[in-house]
């Protein structure tokens, strides 16, 4: 438990906010600045934003003794990466309004908005509310948007499965009205005479304090992990027999973030605990994992308050016991599963019940139109068929869902005149098996480029690929611009993170399912490094791979085993 006496500032930000309100208020009728007050910041994302500054731009407006080009970056949440044609088309106008026009798919299948300027975002949210969309809870201590293997295609019962995600979503919200009172002009709790609405606002979960820190749940439908299970603070994994859903095996203690040169921070994979059964129970247990981790989390040091650490310093079995002396029941031994691939299902695929799927790739999860394919645009089209719903992958894609038979002619035909189809089609296993985040110009965590640049090293890395003939193999390669791992680039079979401008860390011998973390094997490469070590490598592997061996499994077995 953490020692009270010695909070970290945000606690004290947290506890004295009055439910999240913060001085946003007066933050946002302060013209005189683009920015809003230093502790606004962090309240700020409970609501679902953050403040950045646009990093290109920083040394001109010094020289000029401007202040830095403050814009705000929105998040919404989007449980199991859901979203219907109507509101992608709302998504669409009010991003073209009010922000830098890009839609950013992320590694939670979400989307975000950048470069908003403060007097935009109430009308921002307030467009996004009347499409029923918000941003609730998608940054800050507290639970984040749930992630969902993504295509409907992977089991019958996926809607069964998927509806688990809404479901933690809603468990999980904060109890404060503070989003509704401070950006859609709903009437202020304290000036209502009704002591009921007072009462509402106590939040059992979250109490004042909130989480120690960020808190993530995926859910994951074997065999395919797409959503990357064992990165998440909780973890569920459907075990379903005979198109029957049993329960779930729960996982705990995922989260991937170092610190470049500290020995106490470290990735972590999450731990199975058991398994649970009923609706009921299922949410019970999850609710009190939280509440563990919300009384024994660490409040002192925030690099070291994420649950892997709270996990590791109880130990699995105490962390477990205390979660069951909380729910009053016993979670079972743990039932078997398979996960055998983290790829989305490029092209079109039918479900069980008959309908259509399209996975479509967006590099990096950017939706724009560019030189190379008008893919916003045609998305756009796509939407107002009013044919279709879509749905974000972790791996940044999208898909077009829910198309009936009859209509997929009317889908299809606007794939193809946009050449999206032809775009999917034409992208290199290598280029569809990787992500990056978004680093520079927005992140002010960034050390380097992550998805600015990714692409044309992809462009370099793919003549090697081809001089060695792996252009079959499914190789998950991602990058990050610094250790926080939002591309989970320590879950890759090939990862970058960034270390300063132009040089990353070469991480190898993930496995290609996501259950074995990677280890550190070049520090601090170039370019030219990066591509004289993975020429190196992709020759040792069609050399001396064993058959069907995996990238990860051998540079494992070649590389990293051995050194264990
Ligand atoms: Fe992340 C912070 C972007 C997924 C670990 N992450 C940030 C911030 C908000 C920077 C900041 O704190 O000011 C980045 C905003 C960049 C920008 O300009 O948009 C940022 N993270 C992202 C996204 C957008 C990356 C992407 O390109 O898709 C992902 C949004 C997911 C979402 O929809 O909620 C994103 N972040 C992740 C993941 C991957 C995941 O969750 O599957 C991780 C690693 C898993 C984990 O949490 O352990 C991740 N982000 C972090 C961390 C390290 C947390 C820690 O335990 O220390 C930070 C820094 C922090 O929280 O202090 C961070
Ligand atoms: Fe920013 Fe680092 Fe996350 Fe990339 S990994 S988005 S650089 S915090």
């Amino acid at each position: 438990m953490s020692d009270k006496n010695n909070l970290s500032a945000i606690e004290r930000i947290k506890t004295a906010s009055d439910g999240l309100r913060g001085s946003i208020q007066q933050s946002l009728h302060d013209e005189i600045t683009g920015a809003i007050r230093e502790d606004d910041t962090a309240v700020i994302k409970f609501h679902g934003m953050y403040q950045q500054d646009d990093r290109d731009r920083r040394e001109e407006r010094a020289e000029k003794k401007l202040d830095r080009l403050y814009t705000f970056m929105i998040r919404l949440r989007l449980p199991g990466g859901f979203i219907s044609a109507k509101k992608w088309i709302a998504a669409n106008e009010i991003a073209g309004e009010n922000s830098t026009g890009v839609i950013k798919i992320t590694t939670r299948q979400t989307i975000q908005l950048h470069g908003l300027i403060k007097s935009k975002i109430r009308p921002t949210i307030q467009s996004f509310s009347q499409a029923g969309l918000d941003s609730i809870a998608t940054c800050g201590d507290i639970n984040r948007n749930v992630s969902c293997t993504s295509h409907p295609g992977e089991s019958p019962i996926h809607a069964q499965v998927f509806a688990y995600a809404d479901k933690i979503s809603e468990l999980l919200i904060p109890k404060t009205k503070a989003y509704y009172e401070i950006w859609l002009d709903d009437e202020k709790i304290a000036d209502k005479k009704d002591v009921s609405a007072v009462a509402e606002e106590i939040d059992p979960l979250y109490q004042d304090r909130y989480l120690p820190r960020k808190f993530k749940i995926g859910i994951a439908i074997p065999p395919n992990n797409d959503v990357d299970i064992f990165t998440n603070d909780l973890g569920l994994i459907a075990i379903i027999e005979n198109n029957e859903l049993k329960g779930f095996n729960i996982a705990i203690g995922g989260g991937l973030s170092t610190t470049h040169g500290s020995t106490q921070t470290y990735a972590r994979l999450g731990t199975v605990i058991g398994f649970t059964d009923t609706e009921e129970k299922v949410l019970k247990t999850i609710y009190e994992v939280l509440t563990v981790q919300r009384d024994y989390g660490n409040r002192s040091d925030r690099k070291l308050a994420r649950l892997k650490y709270t996990l590791d310093n109880m130990g699995v079995d105490a962390y477990r016991k205390e979660v069951e002396k909380r729910t009053g029941f016993e979670l079972e031994p743990a039932r078997p599963y398979e996960f055998t691939q983290r790829s989305d299902r490029y092209g079109w695929l039918q479900n069980e019940q008959g309908l259509w799927y399209y996975t479509l790739f967006v590099e990096n999860g950017r939706v724009l139109d560019d030189e190379k394919v008008a893919l916003k645009t045609a998305l756009l089209e796509v939407a107002k068929t009013g044919k279709c719903n879509f749905l974000f992958t972790s791996n940044q894609n999208m898909i077009i869902s829910d198309v009936a038979d009859n209509d997929k002619a009317v889908v299809d035909e606007i794939l193809e005149r946009f050449k999206i189809i032809e775009h999917t089609e034409a992208a290199s296993h290598l280029r569809k098996n990787s992500i990056a985040c978004v680093a520079l110009p927005t992140c002010p965590l960034a050390l380097a480029e992550a998805q600015r640049y990714m692409p044309s090293l992809i462009s370099k890395i793919e003549p090697l690929i081809a001089k060695y003939q792996l252009q079959n193999e499914d190789i998950i390669m991602r990058m990050t611009g610094c250790p926080n791992g939002c591309a989970r680039p320590y879950a890759a079979e090939i990862g970058f993170v960034g270390t300063a401008p132009g040089k990353y860390n070469l991480h190898i011998g993930g496995d290609n399912e996501g259950e074995r973390l990677n280890t550190l094997y070049k520090e601090s490469l170039d370019e030219a490094g990066i591509l004289t070590e993975l020429d190196n490598l992709f020759a040792t592997f069609k050399n001396e791979r064993n058959a069907k061996e995996s990238f990860g499994d051998f540079s494992f077995r070649k590389y990293v085993k051995g050194a264990l």
